[in-house]
């Protein structure tokens, strides 16, 4: 099964580029090849050197800087794009060349024994030049199956490394997806990449779908960024496959997703969000009372990733009305306070009734511990707290 032996080829700097805010200098293009190089992604794909002057001299930078991972630049499926862009010193070269009657009737007008003609050309002319070749079907998931069945058979007959299935509108499912591979695999011994949009949020599920049913290659960039709202994103096929088995991604440096998503975050003036898978802020925050008690005794209650594994911590939030005392009783200890479970359990209820009338910060909950634990009797402090709740609740603090 493909899931134990699978690549990633990070487009970041392909298909990332096409993100609307995306404009990256020379030297951020070379940080990020070399932060996803240290993270260990196997392949490195770059924006064709045809689309500018600038993209051909960075593409050129790129590969002289000897990174571990092979780097590989895409173009159109065009025997003079491929001619122009081999004296870059690339690895590989990923070609594609839309299948679906939108792309055939609305963009480049070609049959499809005219593709075919087309692939085969510029295939062999790759292959003479000692390259890694990839090909792929723009829109597979609005071609007609024979279509691209007949592609697909036509090209690997060609000699080529592997093909490509793009789901170029994000419009797959995880079944139609696992289907079409299967019967790619039963029919094809060649390597299977997919490019998955997100359009309908189904990138990440469509890409563990293909590596179940056999495909060998992932295409992913940081953050998920690309066209329109992009593909799968790096750190979200990490989660999915580390929760099924850590052992998968342990090829990986885990740790530097976060430096990763940070810096493209920065770069392209978003942030990061709230929910990103590993890197969001509240990845690993825990808050409703059962929740952090259950997660202090074990934190695989509640939590499929290791945040330590990704150089994370987790935060229980403990500041809020459905807070418990197991969780205030955690704060004392992290702070050094000996405190009874009476006194805790008092004071978990004093905070509960101030939560009702404000928001709480951590602050707050540790400056009653800390004067709960200074106070010389239980009685003193229960007078406290209780004339305060009653009296002047808002603002003990
Ligand atoms: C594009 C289209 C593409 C190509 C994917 C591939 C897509 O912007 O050139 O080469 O496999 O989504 O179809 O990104
Ligand atoms: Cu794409």
């Amino acid at each position: 099964m493909a899931l134990n032996n699978f690549s990633i080829i990070d487009s970041t700097l392909r298909e990332g580029e096409q993100f609307v805010n995306a404009f990256f200098s020379t030297d951020d293009k070379i940080r990020i090849a070399t932060l996803l190089d240290d993270f260990g992604v196997e392949y490195l794909e770059l924006t064709s050197p045809l689309a500018s002057p600038q993209s051909r001299e960075d593409c050129q930078k790129i590969v002289k800087l000897g990174l571990k991972a092979k780097i590989l630049t895409h173009t159109r499926c065009h025997i003079k794009d491929a001619e122009a862009v081999i004296d870059t010193g690339v690895d590989g070269v990923d070609i594609v060349i839309g299948t679906s009657s939108y792309l055939r009737d609305f963009s480049h007008g070609k049959t499809i024994d005219e593709i075919i003609d087309q692939a085969l050309e510029v295939i062999s002319y790759l292959k003479r030049q000692n390259v890694e070749v990839r090909f792929s079907t723009e829109d597979s998931l609005r071609s007609d199956p024979d279509d691209l069945f007949r592609v697909y058979q036509s090209v690997a007959a060609s000699g080529v490394d592997r093909i490509g299935i793009a789901d170029t509108v994000g419009v797959g499912t995880p079944r139609q997806l696992y289907q079409l591979v299967s019967e790619l695999r039963k029919n094809l011994d060649i390597d299977i990449e997919f490019h998955g949009h997100n359009d309908s949020g189904c990138a990440i599920a469509n890409s563990l779908a293909v590596l179940e049913a056999g495909a060998t290659h992932i295409d992913t960039s940081v953050l998920g960024i690309g066209e329109r709202n992009g593909i799968t994103p790096l750190g979200g096929l990490v989660a999915r496959l580390y929760s099924l088995n850590s052992k998968l991604v342990a090829k990986y440096k885990l740790p530097l997703l976060r430096e990763l998503d940070h810096v493209v975050a920065e770069m392209v003036g978003v942030d990061i969000p709230f929910n990103n898978y590993i890197t969001g802020f509240a990845a690993f925050t825990h808050k409703a009372g059962i929740h952090a008690k259950a997660v202090l005794n074990n934190p695989s209650t509640y939590e499929i990733l290791k945040p330590e594994d990704f150089g994370l911590t987790r935060y229980i939030h403990v500041a809020h009305r459905l807070t418990g005392w197991n969780a205030i009783r955690h704060r004392a200890d992290q702070l050094g306070l000996e405190l009874s479970d009476e006194q805790i359990k008092l004071l978990t209820t004093h905070i509960k009734s101030l939560a009702d009338q404000r928001q709480l910060t951590l602050d707050d909950v540790d400056t009653l511990l800390h004067r709960l634990a200074e106070s010389s009797s239980f009685l003193e402090i229960k007078d406290l707290i209780e004339s305060e709740v009653v009296e002047n609740g808002t603002n003990i603090c």
